[in-house]
């Protein structure tokens, strides 16, 4: 599928520091240390409904990263999908009497006008999971040859599911112990009780066709694919195994990103999917994570349809840490929106202090596992000290907008 236009990004000047990131998995802030490209993997929406705030805070913090790789010099392969054939969309299509094809490119065309507002660098390959069913049907194939899948005993509908101990290292990507697991598995799109699993935890890697959903043909018969498998054969067909970054918020950690880390490591042989798994913290509102399901939502469409700036969402959804689960309250967007005139103010004056200084600190909070409260408060500091009259620097100015611009997604440029 096409993406949408990435915003372009200036040069800054200085020297860029290499970043740091909490890897889920290893519990620990780790060296990323890329090759030439950098190569990062990120679970797309569910397009059934708008873009909420939690959703663009997640997509917000991986652009951040990808723009610190670009400041460090390296290309960066980014791949994100979209699961376009999955049963919240059949659902919803159903309700709202359209069909659900028609419901994932409306939905997909207003996430790309949303990421466009907010600066999103676009990723390099954009695919959807009906793009993709080749790849699995592939995938799947491989994964029965090999004895890491079964199909059920089931005449009528012949489910094709992973077994959980095909890999000797499955539960290292969330560390969960197995009651966790359990739990997870249940609440998050398993089905522990299926008759014919030979597990529990056994994942659903094709579902034979039932009446009323779309399916396409294969050797294992008409059907569908599963979730995980999408994520695991889209990302290793373009990156590889060992790829940098799989991210997406801490919802996915089980059984999502373990399943697609399993089934790409039982394809290939291979220990590790991906070298560091990222989460971010969830976005709640009124003191419920923020969800579809739920309906407790603020879209990044209707800010911007009232007139909100998308750069004053970016401040507000950058103004605590990434992994922690926050809330997003009104307070929070007019904080953002006070910085934004603030900063914009400051981008105005003729001269301020040297930004050199500056830039270093914004590199390096960034660079420590994104730590954007610090970050913005070193640009913060900048701006207050520009307004007042202090400093006689006549480039710093432009070298903050620039930095603001290229390695926080923020546009603070004065409009001529
Ligand atoms: N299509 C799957 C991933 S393959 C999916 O989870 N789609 S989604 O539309 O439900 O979510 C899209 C992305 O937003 C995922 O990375 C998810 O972890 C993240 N996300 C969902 N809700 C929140 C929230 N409240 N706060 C932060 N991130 C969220
Ligand atoms: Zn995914």
């Amino acid at each position: 599928m096409h993406s949408w236009p990435s915003p372009s990004i200036p040069s800054v000047p200085g020297p860029a520091v290499p970043i740091r990131l909490y890897d889920t998995s290893d519990e620990a802030v780790k060296p990323v240390s890329p090759g030439d490209v950098a190569t990062m993997y990120v679970c797309g929406i569910t397009p059934y409904d708008a873009t909420h705030l939690g959703h663009a805070a997640t997509y917000v913090t991986f652009d951040l990263i990808n723009r610190v790789f670009r400041d460090n010099g390296h290309d960066v392969h980014y791949v994100q999908n979209i699961t376009d054939v999955d049963d919240p969309l059949f659902e919803r299509a159903t309700r709202d009497g359209i069909d659900w094809r028609d419901l994932g490119a409306r939905e997909t065309d207003l996430f790309r006008e949303d990421m466009t507002a907010l600066r999103v660098l676009a990723p390099r390959d954009y695919i959807g999971a009906v793009e993709s069913i080749d790849e699995v049907v592939e995938a799947v194939g491989k994964l029965l040859a090999n004895g890491s899948a079964y199909v059920v005993d089931d005449a009528q509908f012949p489910d094709v599911y992973f077994s959980v101990d095909a890999t000797t290292q499955f539960g290292y990507e969330s560390g969960y112990d197995a009651e966790t697991m359990a739990k997870f598995f249940a609440e998050r799109g398993g089905d522990p009780d299926r008759p014919g699993k030979r597990n529990k935890l056994d994942a659903l890697l094709w579902r034979a066709a039932r009446d009323g959903e779309p399916s396409w043909d294969s050797p294992m018969g008409p059907g569908r694919p599963g979730w995980h498998i999408e994520c695991s054969a889209i990302a290793l067909n373009r990156l590889g195994m060992a790829f940098d970054v799989q991210g997406g918020g801490s919802d996915l950690i089980f059984p999502h990103h373990e399943f697609s880390a399993a089934h790409a490591e039982a394809l290939t042989g291979e220990r590790r999917f991906a070298r560091h798994y990222v989460h971010t913290g969830m976005i709640g509102l009124d003191g419920e994570k923020m969800s579809k399901s739920l309906g407790n939502l603020v879209l990044v469409s209707k800010l911007r349809a009232a007139g909100v700036d998308p750069n004053a969402v970016r401040l507000g959804l950058l103004s605590q840490h990434y992994r922690a689960d926050r809330m997003w309250t009104d307070p929070v967007l007019v904080e953002g929106e006070r910085r934004l005139a603030i900063w914009r103010r400051a981008a105005k004056s003729t001269s301020g202090p040297d930004a050199a200084d500056t830039v270093a600190r914004l590199r390096q909070h960034l660079s420590d596992d994104l730590d954007t409260p610090k970050a913005l408060a070193a640009v913060d500091a900048w701006a207050a000290d520009a307004i007042l009259g202090i400093g006689s620097s006549a480039t710093a100015p432009q070298v903050i907008i620039a930095a603001v611009d290229a390695l926080l997604g923020v546009d603070i440029a004065p409009v001529s």
